[in-house]
């Protein structure tokens, strides 16, 4: 079989001292960090969008990066992408991958030969995994690139759009329980409005919910047992996208009835757009029990859109990984790097580059939020800071036994409040942090 990468070995662990750029410094894939190896506990996943696909192509200009593999016939190339994005994943010793449909297979004449081909390249795929013990993380559709899906897909006024993007929703689910996929991904592209003037917000969402309950009825009917997520993004490509963060979607789930069977993907540069930080995108689904699995990148302070740049902010990565080690860890969800290198890093061994510099900043992250938790400073601090809710009146106000009227008592009589507010110290724990990190 042809190698792709001839000039590039396994990629070694050789620590943080190490000046090879073609070796981890941080990710040593069987070492054991915070109870579980560290290739259990990160569970990182190639985006076959990006990696395999993806050519730097923007809005500006065309490609910069060969991604042809070497085949120009469509059907070989699929197969040739599987090739490569296999030995991809060996030499980075990457256990997991992500697809939306199109990405394995393009699109041909009709639904029935899109179908047919599609097929043939999730065989592949499944002999590929038996033969390297390589997982599916998630699958997904891509009901958003092709003009049908301009006005949207599960939104679109348009009934035939919905009917075809279920058929699409429907064999990707198939592919996705064929490969033995522990989650499927809605991402809702298109899935929301440009103007008020043309829309029916009400139905629109209606028949969102319409769309996913059909499909946990179906993935539960083939035996798929795995995680539906909802991927929140604000906006972009529309200008108001329904699934605008965690916690609107946790409401829509709600609303509809899907919560028990939907958790969330939470994307870096996706919480970035929507003015909150990646941690308060996780801190609410861990709060609600929507914790489910993370799209690995991270956008540009300066540009205001999604750049998904492989990310490198270690800050980001250590409060990333407290959040998932405090939501018990991950279970069928992962760290997928929905990230690409940029348009001026083209060359082949830039994928290498741009994967090892994000798996080493995770590896780093989850390396410094055990010790994070173990040094128990910070944990311990906020639980001081709220030590007035575990007796007296705070007690009385959680077990429901205090009224407006007790309390306008007990305010009375205590006069103003002075003694238990405390200083935040925001600056200490922020130093707490540095300290750990500089540390390891
Ligand atoms: C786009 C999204 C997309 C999803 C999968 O912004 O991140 O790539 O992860 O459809
Ligand atoms: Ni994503
Ligand atoms: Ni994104």
């Amino acid at each position: 079989m042809t190698e792709f990468f001839a000039n590039i070995p396994k990629i070694p662990y050789e620590g943080p001292k190490s000046t090879n750029p073609l070796a981890f410094k941080y990710y040593d894939p069987d070492a054991v960090v915070g109870g579980k190896t560290m290739r259990e506990q990160l569970k990182f996943a190639l985006s076959w969008w990006h990696t395999m696909g993806g050519d730097g192509t923007d809005m500006f200009g065309v490609g910069t990066a060969d991604k042809t593999w070497g085949q120009k016939d469509p059907a070989a190339r699929a197969i040739a992408k599987v090739d490569a994005a296999f030995e991809i994943m060996d030499k980075l010793s990457i256990d997991y991958y992500c697809y939306h449909d199109r990405d394995l297979s393009p699109e041909y004449g009709s639904l029935a030969e899109t179908n047919a081909e599609f097929d043939k390249v999730v065989a592949y795929c499944r002999k590929k995994q038996e033969e390297t013990g390589k997982k599916l993380l998630w699958g997904t559709a891509k009901c958003f690139d092709h003009p049908r899906y301009m006005h949207g897909a599960g939104t679109s006024p348009s009934a035939d759009v919905f009917a075809y993007a279920a058929a699409q929703i429907k064999k990707a689910i198939e592919s996705t329980v064929e490969l033995g996929g522990s989650g499927y991904v809605f991402w809702g592209g298109r899935e929301g409005y440009e103007t008020l003037l043309n829309t029916n917000m009400a139905l629109e969402q209606d028949n969102m919910a319409r769309l996913m309950r059909m499909a946990v009825d179906y993935g539960r009917s083939i035996g798929f047992k795995g995680d539906f997520y909802i991927e929140p993004k604000p906006k972009e490509p529309t200008k108001h996208q329904y699934d605008f963060d965690t916690a609107t979607v946790i409401g829509f789930l709600r609303k509809y009835g899907l919560d028990k069977d939907f958790k969330m993907n939470i994307e870096a540069n996706h919480a970035t757009l929507a003015q909150h930080t990646f941690q308060h995108e996780l801190r609410v689904a861990r709060d609600n029990g929507f914790f489910g699995s993370i799209d690995a990148n991270q956008g540009d302070a300066l540009l205001g859109w999604d750049t998904d740049q492989f990310p490198t902010n270690a800050y980001d990565a250590v409060l990333c990984m407290y959040e998932v080690l405090k939501a018990g860890g991950f279970t069928n969800g992962g760290l997928n790097f929905d990230a690409k290198a940029r348009r001026g890093s083209f060359t082949p061994e830039d994928i290498f580059y741009s994967y090892i510099a994000g798996m080493d900043t995770f590896a780093f992250g989850l390396r410094a939020a055990v010790k994070l938790i173990e040094d128990g400073r910070i944990d311990k601090f906020v639980e001081d800071r709220y030590s007035s809710w575990n007796s007296g009146i705070g007690k009385d106000i959680i077990d429901g036994k205090a009224t407006m009227a007790d309390l306008e008592k007990y305010a009375l009589e205590k006069g103003e409040v002075t003694d238990s507010l405390g200083s935040g110290r925001q600056e200490m724990l922020e130093s707490i942090l540095n300290q750990i990190m500089f540390t390891l």
